[in-house]
């Protein structure tokens, strides 16, 4: 299910371009485009999700999922060993400006914790 206003559902169908990094069933990796370290890509599940509070039971693999592909990325790029962070925002206080949910995989620099 797609949403037709959504930007990241548009990424999905190839009506926006993006840098893709990997694609699977059911996820789309693709570079930030204003990245806030060295690697800073975000995984997607292709089908429409808002934010974290529209998850449902039955939605487990696909955040499974994410964070598979996220780990592969990461290890891919060479950062595994070193470190990198997974992070994502929920609605407009924690700072989600896309609703469309999206896993932040950002390495390649020392991240300062907390965030702010
Ligand atoms: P968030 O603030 O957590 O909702 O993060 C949204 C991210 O999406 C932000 O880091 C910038 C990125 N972004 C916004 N528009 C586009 C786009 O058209 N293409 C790409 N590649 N990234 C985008």
């Amino acid at each position: 299910m797609s949403d037709g206003d959504c930007l990241f559902c548009k990424i999905v169908a190839g009506d926006i371009s993006a840098d893709v990094v990997l694609e699977t069933d059911s996820t789309v990796a693709f570079r930030d485009v204003n990245p806030k370290a060295p690697m800073h890509v975000l995984v997607i599940p292709k089908r429409h999700i808002a934010t974290i509070n529209d998850l449902s039971a039955g939605d487990e693999h696909l955040i499974g999922d994410l964070f598979l592909v996220a780990a592969k990325i990461a290890d891919d790029e060479g950062f595994a060993d070193d470190g990198y962070r997974v992070v994502m925002n929920c609605n407009a206080a924690a700072g989600q400006t896309v609703f469309h949910i999206h896993l932040h995989l950002l390495g390649g620099r020392s991240l300062g914790w907390p965030p702010g």
